[in-house]
């Protein structure tokens, strides 16, 4: 095939002679003019075929195309005003490349189910573009942000022999003559071992629970970015999340403006996410709800609701710090200060979209470690590598997780995260 220019570069042509391929959007025709908007992926672009100036079978193939035809044009770059990108084409030729006859998904509202089984091809719409754009830009963010402050990625197992986060949602499956492998709920326990060999370091990849839950916070299958520090403690773990989070949020209000505005997103609330985040202990985000008329009482985790409610009271986001030590993973550091609790925090992002990170201290006292092991009824055997990290040359080290689905749906002020990866898994999805 023949070299062919890309939408996204088209304002720079003007005057210039191009062919392009695409799919097709919409078509108009009056007697001697039709209009065919066109789209390649890097934008959306309108071509005009003036039946004077085509051979006959360009301008019968324009009366024909339909929705999501694939087509090939060629003509001249002119400068127009009215249009996306400020230029129109031409056009010379078009031809037919893939019929598309009766495309499922139209003008009219469908409903979420309908939409979702043909994912593959709702993919396509400006909508869900706008949001695969937003979430790479995210993702671009996330690595520049560890990459400019000299961490280094670490990629950790998705097949595991030990429990990272919660026996309650794990995915097994039979491994050769080992046993049960898992599949990752997390890689930050390999994340401590490659802290302790470089520093600075983070995991970025997939990860797995069996969430039986239908809430619109909660995907089998979502992407997490792990950063873990040597010598950082409680503290120094929340300023450095609420710098990440202030960085990736700018970035897209930076880069992703026109991104944002397919969405409808309200910019405002976006621009207050500036560092330093408040912080609430856990005890007083139990008073707040109290106060606030919950029954909530001190011991229980916060759920969605009383997240949303906590956040509500804030225009940025809001960390809460440490929490009941029951109620969180056994690898949670003991609160000297407070035995029943442990050092740790959950970042709770603001107009309803509630918990985007954990994290925490690591326990790194080994007897500590191994008494929490052996109370969660862990297999021992399991942790022996882990328990290491702890018996030769133990660090203070703090690190958390950040999911990349939550923090998307946020930034695009999407309600459900369902709509923020490009296939997703839940508990009743697994097509396409
Ligand atoms: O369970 S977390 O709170 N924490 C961890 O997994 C730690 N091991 C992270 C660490 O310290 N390295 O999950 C972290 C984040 C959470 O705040 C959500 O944003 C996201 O991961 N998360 C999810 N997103 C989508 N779907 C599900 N099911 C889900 N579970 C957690």
């Amino acid at each position: 095939m023949t070299a062919t220019a890309l939408i996204r570069h088209l304002p720079g042509l003007i005057g210039q002679s191009v062919a392009l391929r695409g799919w097709v959007v919409t078509t108009r025709s009056s007697g001697k003019i039709a209009f065919l908007v066109i789209r390649d992926g890097t934008g959306y672009l309108q071509c005009v075929i003036a039946k004077q100036d085509v051979d006959e079978a360009t301008w019968e193939t324009s009366r024909l195309l339909t929705l999501e035809t694939s087509v090939e044009v060629s003509g001249e770059i002119r400068e127009d005003s009215r249009s996306p990108g400020g230029v129109e084409l031409g056009v010379e030729s078009l031809a037919t490349l893939g019929p598309s006859a009766d495309f499922p998904i139209g003008k009219k509202e469908h409903g979420t189910a309908f939409l979702f089984e043909r994912r593959h091809l709702w993919l396509r719409s400006r909508r869900q573009t706008a949001i695969m754009l937003v979430r790479h830009e995210v993702v671009q963010a996330i690595r520049d942000f560890y990459y400019e402050r000299d961490f280094v990625l670490v990629d950790t197992p998705l097949l595991t022999g030990a429990v990272g986060e919660s026996t309650g949602t794990l995915f097994e499956t039979e491994y050769f003559d080992l046993g049960k492998a898992y599949l990752a709920q997390t890689g930050q326990l390999y994340a401590e071992a490659a802290a302790a060999a470089l520093g600075r370091v983070y995991c970025f990849g997939p990860t797995f629970r069996a969430e039986k839950s239908k809430t619109r916070r909660h995907l089998t299958e979502f992407w997490m970015v792990e950063p873990e520090v040597a010598w950082y403690d409680s503290d120094d773990n929340m300023r450095l999340q609420e710098e990440f989070v202030s960085y990736v949020v700018a970035r897209c209000l930076e880069r992703c403006k026109a991104e944002l505005d397919i969405l409808g997103r309200d910019r405002g609330p976006l621009e207050s996410v500036v560092a330093p985040f408040p912080r609430i202990s856990y005890g007083e985000a139990i008073q707040r709800l109290r106060d606030l008329g919950s029954d909530i009482r001190w011991g229980q985790d916060l759920g969605g609701d009383a997240e949303t409610q906590l956040a509500q009271q804030f225009d940025r986001p809001v960390f809460v710090y440490n929490y009941p030590r029951d109620v969180k993973a056994f690898y949670m550091k003991q609160n000297p200060a407070d035995p029943t609790t442990v050092l740790c925090n959950d970042c709770l992002a603001p107009e309803g979209y509630g918990e985007i990170i954990g994290g925490s201290q690591r326990e790194d006292d080994h007897d500590l470690l191994l008494g929490r092991i052996r109370e969660e009824g862990l297999p021992e055997k399991a942790y022996g590598w882990y328990l290491d990290l702890r018996k030769y040359g133990t660090f203070v080290h703090s690190g958390f997780g950040l999911g990349v689905e939550r923090t998307v749906a946020w930034i695009c002020g999407v309600p459900h995260i369902r709509e923020v990866i490009a296939f997703p898994r839940m508990m009743t999805r697994l097509y396409p």
